[in-house]
């Protein structure tokens, strides 16, 4: 009996099967997307995690891995009966030297900031899920975060990562692989392995700091973002609108401290005062500004706060898409065309990789009745891609040839190393 196999290996404390114990595992952070299963598993060593791969697997039962629950796109419920299992126990952190770690699929965001900066270093994707988010579901889902205009998304900071097959294989370096699995793990959404454990590159953090809150007319917005975007120093150049600093400010409970058709929030940090070629990138904008990190979080509140305000509104239908520079001033008009009777919020990170290509990763917040498909209609005909950096999921699999041009090949690498299908079935892959 495979549950029975699974306690042994896990132990009856992380088998968890009673339905109390079971539910925070059975629905998505946002409450939209909720599964059910017959058991969590928690396995608490590699060799654990392996024994309950390889038991799933010669019993054919499907499974679906799960970190920190953050995902948006419904990528860690098990929708259809499967088994979970939680890599939340495999937590262990390793500092290598101050250029890479080697963090546990379960190590929170936090914990590797936390590792990263005892050695004077900083980790190079941050998002405001920080305290939950696990390094093996941000591998998954390739998350971008607020820094993504300076490091690149998760991918860009892989060096190496050790994985367990469908089949229960720990593979513990994917450095020497025939198969190009450490190139394709990030953005694979469990499909193709289970993360293990992933080393990561970690860098210096330039001294000096300049944070600018920056209100920006819509005539402008496609210049500010450009220039701010070309500067050496740039760390983060992130977008919101009148709407959304005020949803945010009642979340916090404090005043705007902005408004405008949009606001930018714009990071540097150099080693000298980064602020004159911040300011120079603004030119006359009203602007508020800080240059210590205490002014600055203050700031970042506002940004930070969007998505748990939001969610206090209701359950928001959320689409995580990516639009070209050009099209951001249409952008709301045109969800607001599709989707009549919902309130709508939009928010983002103005840049999606490092190499500060005009294209911008921005989360689009529905609240209300809508219709998913007119809104990604909508962002079709603006030439954006339905999927920017929270994955495909189950979501979007429907629309995923459209959103990744690498699908093909993930398919062919999915079949080799997953040939029974048993690895997250509910996503990224369109239906058969
Ligand atoms: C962000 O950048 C996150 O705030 C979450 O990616 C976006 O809640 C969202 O829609
Ligand atoms: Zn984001």
């Amino acid at each position: 009996m495979l549950i029975s196999d699974l306690v042994d290996v896990v132990g009856f404390d992380h088998c968890l099967t009673d339905p109390g114990l079971r539910t925070g595992y059975e629905v998505d952070w946002t409450g939209r997307y909720r599964g059910h299963t017959v058991a969590v598993l928690r396995p608490g060593s590699i060799e654990e995690l392996a024994a309950v791969m390889k038991l799933c697997h010669d019993a054919g039962e499907p499974v679906v891995v799960q970190g920190g629950n953050t995902g948006m796109v419904g990528g860690g419920v098990p929708l259809h009966g499967e088994l979970v299992v939680s890599v939340a126990r495999l937590g262990n952190l390793r500092v290598i030297s101050n250029l890479s770690l080697q963090a546990g699929a379960g190590a929170t965001l936090a914990a590797v900031q936390q590792a990263a900066a005892s050695v004077g270093a900083r980790f190079g994707v941050d998002t405001a899920a920080r305290e939950s988010a696990t390094i093996g579901g941000m591998i998954a889902t390739n998350a971008g975060g607020m820094n993504v205009v300076r490091y690149g998304p998760m991918g860009d900071q892989l060096i190496d990562a050790g994985v367990v097959l469908a089949d229960g294989r720990y593979v513990p370096s994917l450095l020497i692989s025939d198969d190009d699995l450490l190139g394709h793990l990030a953005g694979s959404e469990g499909t193709l392995a289970v993360v293990a454990h992933a080393t990561l590159a970690i860098g210096p953090t330039p001294p000096d700091l300049a944070i600018a809150m920056v209100e920006v007319p819509a005539s402008e917005i496609e210049a500010v973002v450009g220039r701010v975007g070309s500067l050496e120093s740039v760390f983060a150049v992130e977008l919101f609108g009148a709407r959304e600093v005020e949803l945010a400010a009642m979340g916090i409970g404090r005043s705007a401290p902005a408004r405008a058709d949009w606001l930018v929030l714009a990071e540097c940090r150099s080693d000298g005062d980064p602020l004159p070629e911040l300011q120079a990138a603004v030119g006359d904008l009203p602007a508020v500004v800080a240059t210590g990190q205490r002014e600055g979080g203050e700031l970042w509140l506002f940004r930070e706060a969007l998505t748990e305000s939001v969610a206090r509104l209701g359950v928001p239908h959320k689409y995580d898409v990516r639009i070209p520079h050009g099209a951001l001033n249409d952008l709301r008009a045109t969800v607001e065309t599709a989707a009549p009777d919902a309130d709508i919020f939009l928010w983002g990170h103005a840049f999606s990789d490092r190499q500060r290509t005009p294209l911008a990763n921005v989360h689009v917040n529905a609240v209300g009745v809508v219709d998913d498909e007119a809104v990604f209609d909508a962002i079709e005909t603006l030439n954006g891609s339905v999927a920017a950096e929270h994955g495909i999921g189950t979501a979007k699999r429907h629309r995923a040839a459209a959103a990744r041009s690498d699908l093909a090949e993930l398919r062919m690498l999915k079949d080799r190393l997953d040939p029974k299908g048993l690895l997250n079935p509910n996503v990224l892959f369109p239906p058969q």
